[in-house]
């Protein structure tokens, strides 16, 4: 017997000001405290926990929102900072997997990786789209931005110069529209819908999760990314409100228990998975029995696209 460790670095990014809610930064605390660790031993992996990373940003504290981005400046440092860590972590041959935190952290994520490996390839599993940017956002929520910020769009890429603590991103890397597939919307804006059809984005609804079944729109999606090392981004509220409730923004209709699982195992079975980010999970947003149940799916989530297989 061979055993091969790879070790995998977990990053705790409790970052919560992408969206109006407190709590989301307790999600990394109570995943690592539901036993990630171990469960990840089990699974054969060898663990790097690394502290909570220290978003705090002590000398200014805005209160208005110029730009139509809440929180700008604090999301802005936090990015920074996230980005650093990841391009670092990769080059040091680890694999990410960052615990959210509300899913502006994939601003950071996803900068880093894209510094690493510029031709990843994006899986967004979610109810949303998250392509706003501060000019097309009905509620100025970051975390509703982070591939409209990062997309390169027809008219030419977001200018991060007019944007309050994003200076860092003004030559930061871009992706491109055949790059990134989304999983399981089912609640996308009005320009965010223009955009995908514009820049011809891989889509699969929910109705197609219901037309061709998770198994073909799995095969399908990861076809399109072939040859490409993958990123998994995974935001709890893909899932049905009624497996996840501890999140912030439910939109009921949502991937079942084992289709998202399902997510997980056939990207673990690709070979290609090389980061990921788990995001959303929000304690605070449903009793304890909900919180618990959020949580526990989440730890069952990253066991199965980190390799748990049933037999
Ligand atoms: B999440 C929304 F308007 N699109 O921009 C917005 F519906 O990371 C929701 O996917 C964004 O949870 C949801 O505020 C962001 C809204
Ligand atoms: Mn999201
Ligand atoms: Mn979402
Ligand atoms: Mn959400």
């Amino acid at each position: 017997y061979i055993y091969i460790y790879i070790y995998i670095s977990f990053l705790r990014a409790p970052q919560t000001y992408g969206q109006p809610f407190v709590g989301t930064d307790s999600g990394p605390r109570l995943l690592r405290e539901g036993g990630l660790a171990t469960m990840l031993t089990q699974l054969g992996w060898r663990v790097e926990d690394i502290a909570d990373l220290d978003f705090s940003l002590h000398e200014m504290q805005e209160s208005a929102n110029p730009a139509n981005a809440r929180n700008c400046a604090l999301v802005g440092h936090a990015s920074n900072i996230l980005a650093d860590v990841v391009e670092t972590k990769i080059k040091e041959g680890l694999f990410p997997l960052i615990l959210g935190g509300d899913h502006s952290v994939a601003i950071g994520s996803l900068t880093g990786i894209l510094r690493a490996r510029p031709n990843t390839g994006i899986i967004w599993v979610d109810a949303h789209a998250d392509l706003n940017i501060p000019e097309t956002s009905g509620s100025g929520n970051m975390h509703g931005m982070p591939l409209g910020l990062l997309m390169d769009h027809p008219d030419g890429a977001y200018d991060f110069s007019k944007l309050p603590g994003f200076d860092f991103l003004v030559d930061g890397p871009r992706i491109s529209p055949e790059q990134l597939v989304y999983v399981g919307l089912r609640d996308v804006d009005p320009t965010e819908r223009l955009w995908i059809k514009d820049l011809g984005i891989k889509a699969f609804t929910m109705t197609d999760v219901d037309n061709y079944g998770i198994g073909q729109v799995m095969s399908k999606a990861l076809d399109h990314l072939k040859g490409r090392p993958l990123h998994l981004s995974y935001d709890i509220d893909s899932v049905d409100p009624a497996d996840a409730p501890a999140t912030g923004t439910r939109v009921r209709g949502g991937l079942t228990y084992r289709e998202a699982h399902f997510v997980g195992e056939i990207i673990a079975r690709s070979g290609s998975l090389a980061s990921a980010d788990i995001v959303e999970v929000n304690p605070s947003l449903s009793d304890d029995d909900g919180a618990n149940e959020t949580v526990e799916l989440g730890l069952q989530l990253i066991t199965s696209f980190m390799g748990k297989s049933i037999i």
